[in-house]
């Protein structure tokens, strides 16, 4: 390296604006859905005061308008260990499994996302990043075939490679090396109109799964959309019409509350954009449907105890009302949804109390003298010395991704296949664990607690 690396959070902020501008312009009802976003964040914020206040306090104003997530399907375990050496340039790491065959999509996933809080809070970008799993293909002939397609492409240029090399032996990149580095990571997401494979042989992954061709038939791993973060999804999901766009039927995750609790998140239809298929003599006019825009509320990050009264209430819902791909049931189960999480406690205090979900402390008012390290964290709130505010959920939700997955591949998409989920096969394919998303959030509050009660321990005022 000739000159001072960069930070990694700097490299994946300016990533993640070249890919919303790419995807701007790939994709134009994308930019009509950042626009809107922007119009109700703001909104949400001029009608509450305190909120914007609060957010203003932990530094989490400024990440909202820039804060996005992406999408990406790849179809090969080469592939997915070298997208890990490509995210990890710009900070963002694997975290969480998710096993999405029982949704009756054949792939499994993780996201690549900042880790530690001064990265997050600087730029949380993450990545919702699945490998294709041919091995839940049932015809022989076409799995070998997919294979084979696969085997042949590149995806990444060689530049990127070689910066990416340059980045793991030099412990990062400077300022050219960066700008370059960006450019040529780029071109890995960007959607090639061209497909990789004859129309033929198309059909026939597109029949065995939509989500197969997806990944099979194109040169690389398109960004299939893009997501930016909303204070209010409901209000953004009701406008969306007026805005000429077509929400899916239902927002996923859980319901309006006062305090909302990890994700919320919906999206519009997939576009159906033209693509050329060719034999190498004969080219076919044709078509592919898969990319789309989405939009996300997220909320307080829950605990194993708050995570399994989630996933709960969530069954017992769907086991009263399913959404059905066409909207017809829509506001029954928007109706079911919210009776049934009634049982998951809506006051932040409360969540608290009862361990549901992660907390960030810092001292609120420093007491004229020194306070004993076993005082009790809820005396101490009581006492009006610390503070707690919700750590904020970075991952995604199974059942969510599914939705989402499957909202885009059309209404005869319903395919099951048995729930099958191979972790160790994906992070055999990745070459290293998936980083556990509960113990990020354990130790982000462990280490707030830590620091508040030793500033309370100093002699002070
Ligand atoms: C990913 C769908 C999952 C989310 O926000 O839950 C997802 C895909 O369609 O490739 O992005
Ligand atoms: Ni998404």
């Amino acid at each position: 390296m000739s000159s001072t690396p960069i930070s990694s959070n700097h490299i994946r902020s300016r990533f993640s604006r070249a890919m919303s501008a790419m995807y701007r312009h790939e994709v134009p009802a994308y930019g009509s859905l950042l626009d809107l976003v922007r119009e109700v964040n703001e909104a949400t914020l001029a009608g509450d005061d305190v909120e914007k206040q609060r957010l203003a306090a932990l530094g989490e104003l400024d990440r909202i308008s820039e804060e996005r997530h992406g999408a990406i399907r790849l179809g090969t375990a080469h592939e997915l260990s070298t997208m890990r050496r490509l995210f990890a340039v710009m900070g963002m790491d694997p975290v969480g499994y998710y096993d999405l065959s029982v949704a009756g999509v054949p792939v499994h996933s993780t996201a690549f996302r900042p880790v530690d809080e001064e990265a997050l809070r600087a730029n949380p970008f993450r990545v919702f990043t699945s490998l294709l799993r041919l091995d839940l293909i049932d015809d022989p002939m076409l799995r070998s075939e997919a294979a084979r397609v696969l085997a042949e492409r590149r995806i990444f240029t060689d530049g990127c490679l070689a910066l990416i090399e340059r980045a793991e032996t030099e412990g990062g990149l400077d300022e050219a090396d960066a700008s370059a580095f960006v450019a040529e990571a780029l071109e890995t997401f960007r959607w090639h109109p061209d497909a990789n494979v004859d129309h033929d042989l198309y059909k026939c992954l597109h029949d065995a799964h939509r989500l197969v061709a997806d990944v099979v038939a194109f040169k690389g791993p398109h960004i299939n959309h893009l997501t930016p973060r909303t204070l209010d999804i409901d209000a953004v999901q009701r406008l969306m019409p007026a805005w000429g766009i077509k929400p899916k039927a239902v927002i996923e995750g859980p319901p309006t509350r006062r305090v909302p609790i990890l994700l919320r998140q919906t999206s519009f239809k997939a576009l159906e954009e033209p693509v050329t298929y060719s034999n190498g003599e004969t080219t076919v006019a044709g078509s592919h449907t898969a990319r789309f825009g989405e939009i996300e509320q997220r909320g307080l990050a829950v605990t194993p105890k708050g995570q399994a009264l989630y996933d709960r209430l969530l069954n017992e819902t769907r086991a009263i009302v399913r959404p059905a791909a066409d909207g017809s049931n829509a506001d029954e189960y928007m109706a079911t949804l919210a009776k049934t999480f009634e049982a998951f406690p809506d006051d932040l205090g409360e969540i608290r109390r009862q361990g549901l979900g992660y907390f960030r402390y810092s001292v609120a008012d420093k007491p004229a003298s020194p306070i004993a390290p076993s005082a009790g964290t809820e005396d101490l709130i009581a006492a009006g010395v610390l503070r707690a505010d919700p750590i904020v959920y970075e991952d995604f939700l199974p059942v969510s991704a599914a939705g989402i997955f499957q909202s885009n591949l059309g209404d005869e998409a319903a395919q099951a296949f048995a729930a099958n989920p191979n972790r160790e096969r994906f992070e055999a394919d990745l070459g290293t664990p998936v980083i556990d998303l509960q113990r990020c959030y354990a130790e982000t509050e462990a280490a707030s607690l830590a620091r508040a009660r030793a500033d309370l321990a100093q002699e002070t005022v």
